[in-house]
């Protein structure tokens, strides 16, 4: 590493393999029981929480360390009404045509359509937005690197957060979503990634009868035997 950079103590404390092993099996546990959620209640969720969560996103790595993100977090129901109108808007014309039938066929196990309530009942949106470029002091541009690398990289820690903290999310991409800029009030060198919506399940929420590949089809080890 260049002598140059100022340089802090790294702090993590070192685990044994067994503690090791034990973290990463609670994770995994964690982890498998996520479920992406389409049926939301409208019951309320502390604000505090989605501020944490955020705030665990915004520790992802980034290209060149830019942080080249912004998250808006809605709960107020004219915002929700406003951008449920709008992505049904995008989404009719998705599911009439747009789409195609090789995409609706993908999507015909999930049994998604084009009403999308939940932008109204579920008590939080989140939209991630990836910043193109940034602005130095004197308002120039900034160009940055491995955008939406590094965002999904932040949407990923944000929706394991979320999970961890007992809500649901949906990884809501209403395409193309270029109205999210107007309504959230972005500037234009952010581009939408998701809209994340996020609060606890209804009582009688079902999901798809779906499952993860398994190991054998998604790891592959390169080891000596
Ligand atoms: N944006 C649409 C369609 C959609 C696309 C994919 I790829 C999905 O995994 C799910 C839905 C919608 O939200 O209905």
């Amino acid at each position: 590493m260049s002598k140059t950079i100022k340089t802090v103590a790294h702090s993590l404390a070192r685990k044994t393999d067994a503690e090791m092993l034990a973290a990463a099996q609670q994770f995994f546990d964690l982890m498998q029981a996520r479920r992406t959620v389409r049926e939301f209640s409208p019951d309320p969720v502390d604000p505090d929480i989605i501020r944490l969560a955020v705030r665990a996103a915004a520790t992802a790595p980034s290209g060149a360390n830019q942080q080249p993100w912004s998250f808006v977090a809605i709960g107020d129901p004219e915002t929700k009404r406003a951008i449920r109108q709008a992505a049904e808007e995008e989404e009719r014309a998705f599911y009439q045509g747009r789409a195609g039938q090789e995409w609706l066929g993908a999507l015909s196990p999930l049994g998604t359509d084009a009403d999308k309530p939940f932008l109204e009942t579920a008590p939080w949106l989140i939209v991630i937005f990836g910043q193109r470029w940034g602005t130095d002091a004197d308002g120039g541009k900034v160009k940055h690197y491995y955008v939406p690398e590094s965002v999904s990289i932040a949407i990923g820690l944000l929706i394991a957060s979320l999970h961890a903290a007992g809500l649901a999310t949906l990884t809501h991409t209403p395409s193309p979503m270029g109205f999210l800029n107007q309504i959230c009030g972005r500037p234009d060198n952010e581009k939408p990634l998701v809209l994340l919506v996020v609060g606890h399940p209804a009582d009688n929420a079902r999901v798809p009868a779906i499952s993860r590949k398994p190991e054998r089809d998604v790891l592959y080890w390169k080891t000596r035997s």
